[in-house]
């Protein structure tokens, strides 16, 4: 039989472990959601450097979508990035910033990538 002291801390143990497990694995998975401007397009700026930056990116489905690529790195690995699903790709020179303009129809999970699909990322479509 536990002390009620014992089921608070507990309860508090269980609590902190959920609220970190959330953290690491809830959050990611949510992504970093596209804000939408006064003209109606989901708008985001994705840092490139060794890696994408966000990496999970969230839109929602029927609403035109702009991602800004802006690369900051020399490295040959990253200069197109290549959307399959949506017949898109752009190179990326060096400090620019390039728009990468599509509208998502259907909810899903579609992945994004170097040319050579080293340096992934994730555009989860709700
Ligand atoms: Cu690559």
């Amino acid at each position: 039989m536990m002390e009620p002291a014992q089921i608070v801390v507990t309860l508090v143990g269980i609590t902190l472990m959920a609220g970190v497990a959330w953290f690491f694995w809830g959050s990611r998975r949510a992504g970093v959601r596209a804000s939408v401007t006064s003209a109606g397009v989901q708008e985001l700026l994705v840092l490139v450097k060794g890696g994408y930056n966000p990496s999970v990116i969230e839109v929602q489905a029927g609403t035109p979508v702009r991602l800004t690529f802006q690369r900051e790195e020399s490295a040959a690995c990253t200069e197109v990035v290549v959307f399959p699903d949506f017949d898109r790709s752009a190179r990326l020179p060096e400090g620019e910033r390039i728009p990468v303009d599509f509208v998502p129809e259907v909810p899903g999970s579609y992945a994004f990538s170097c040319e050579m699909g080293m340096v992934r990322g994730m555009l989860l479509v709700r």
